[in-house]
């Protein structure tokens, strides 16, 4: 199988980290290509080279040039949540779900949550690797109670499915669910957030995973400063 994965400046791209740290979990064979980030305008850029491969208009995609779509071309799977079921689907062997049911639905459920909420924290603490945002982290703490309410809801989730499987991970094993996770850990660690002991526990043990440890060491090598992703960094205001 020929997978290729389309990505992201990996200091930023939260949801290319999502796809790149399963496939490195799982060590699934994929060439990685970069689009860099520009403003997203109609016809810029990335615009134009991601519409080479995909209608979605965004990163990351995936192509398999082993299997072709209705009209011959490879096929492409946009969207991380795709992604990742079509890698499970395609990947039997490999523990990307957990093998209980129940435990397989309420992973689900909480990739499902994370794929669409948690938008406080998304929208204050734009990921950005490697940069000590903790000073603004403390001011976004006092200040924004939707954020202090999305993190309560990450402890309780983690603690949650975390009594249910016995860890070391969220579902047991890293699996497809810690890989959701990872762009969320990433914003608790810079900004510095503060969490209960059990998350801090998972962080640490998260952090250490060699697939998201790549992720970090690579996304500091290769870091760029892209305006519209520095509101910090630009601004006096926080
Ligand atoms: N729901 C999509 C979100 C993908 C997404 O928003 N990607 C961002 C980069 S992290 C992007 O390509 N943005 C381009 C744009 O906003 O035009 C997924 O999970 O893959």
């Amino acid at each position: 199988m020929s997978l290729t994965l389309f990505i992201g400046n990996k200091n930023y791209s939260s949801s290319s980290m999502r796809a790149g740290v399963l496939l490195r979990a799982f060590e699934i064979d994929v060439y990685e290509r970069f689009i860099r980030f520009d403003s997203f305008a109609p016809g810029s850029a990335f615009k134009r080279q991601v519409a080479e491969f995909s209608p979605a208009g965004s990163v990351p995609f995936l192509v398999d040039d082993t299997v072709t779509d209705a009209s011959g071309k490879p096929l492409v799977i946009w969207d991380t949540l795709a992604i990742i079921e079509y890698l499970a689907d395609r990947f039997t062997d490999l523990p990307i779900w957990p093998k209980d049911a129940a435990l397989r639905a309420r992973a689900r459920s909480l990739c499902a949550e994370m794929h669409c909420g948690f938008s406080a924290l998304r929208n204050h603490c734009i990921m950005n690797i490697g940069v000590d945002l903790s000073r603004q982290g403390r001011i976004l703490w006092r200040d924004q109670p939707a954020l202090r309410r999305d993190i309560a809801r990450i402890e309780n989730a983690c603690e949650e499915i975390m009594l249910w499987s016995k860890g070391p991970y969220l579902a047991g094993n890293f699996g497809a669910i810690d890989a959701f996770f990872a762009p969320v850990i990433m914003r608790l660690k810079y900004y510095d957030l503060p969490v209960s002991e059990t998350l801090q526990r998972y962080i640490d043990i998260h952090c250490a995973h060699p697939a998201v440890a790549e992720w970090i060491t690579s996304a500091i090598d290769t870091a760029e400063f892209i305006d519209f992703e520095e509101p910090y960094r630009l601004s006096t205001e926080i």
